[in-house]
């Protein structure tokens, strides 16, 4: 191999290189504008979904997430589903008069602004889920369909636990986990 063949060879393993690159940039930029485009798609984001196991015989229990709206339009929670329910209402909790706690469902749907998250949490709004057909160990977990008015059909897979904890890599990703014990 000639002086000048060598330099050759090596210039084109640059220009190889270089293209390659170039190629990596733009499908990283292109992984990127299809993340955003598909999370747009539905203008809703759940995180941190977790179910209360059931006790005993009982067949009923309660689902919490959050719901966050990144879409620029207002979205309504119309209702959920699941296969393994009869029944899944949306229930908020009021105090009566007397200072009882009682739940009932929310007629009109929760309403999502847009830019805004809202919490289902225990004590507050939730949802109510009713004649599972078997039980709810905790480890286990729910489909849960969610119907919005304007992002649609909403598929969670609800793990069943004591918190949001018990979601993996959830509440991480939410930046709500407390580091500061390390
Ligand atoms: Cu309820």
């Amino acid at each position: 191999m000639t002086d000048l063949e060598t330099r050759m060879g090596r210039a084109t393993r640059h220009r190889i290189e270089i293209v390659l690159a170039l190629a990596l940039t733009l499908a990283a930029f292109l992984f990127v504008a299809l993340a955003v485009w598909a999370e747009q798609g539905t203008g809703i984001s759940v995180s941190q979904a977790w179910v209360r196991p059931t006790i005993g015989e009982g067949r009923i229990t309660a689902a919490y997430l959050k719901i966050q709206n990144i879409g620029d339009d207002a979205d309504v929670l119309r209702g959920a589903s699941s296969p393994k329910a009869a029944r899944v209402e949306i229930h908020e909790t009021e105090m009566t008069d007397e200072g009882v706690m009682k739940m009932r469902p929310l007629g009109d749907g929760l309403a999502i602004p847009a830019g805004e998250s809202v919490t289902l949490k225990p004590g507050g709004t939730h949802i109510m889920v009713m004649g599972l057909d078997g039980a709810l160990a905790k480890g286990a977990s729910l489909p849960l369909t969610l119907d919005f008015e304007k992002a649609g059909a909403v598929e969670v897979s609800v793990p069943a636990g004591t918190g949001p904890a018990d979601a993996p890599g959830e509440a991480d990703a939410a930046g709500e986990v407390d580091h500061s014990h390390h």
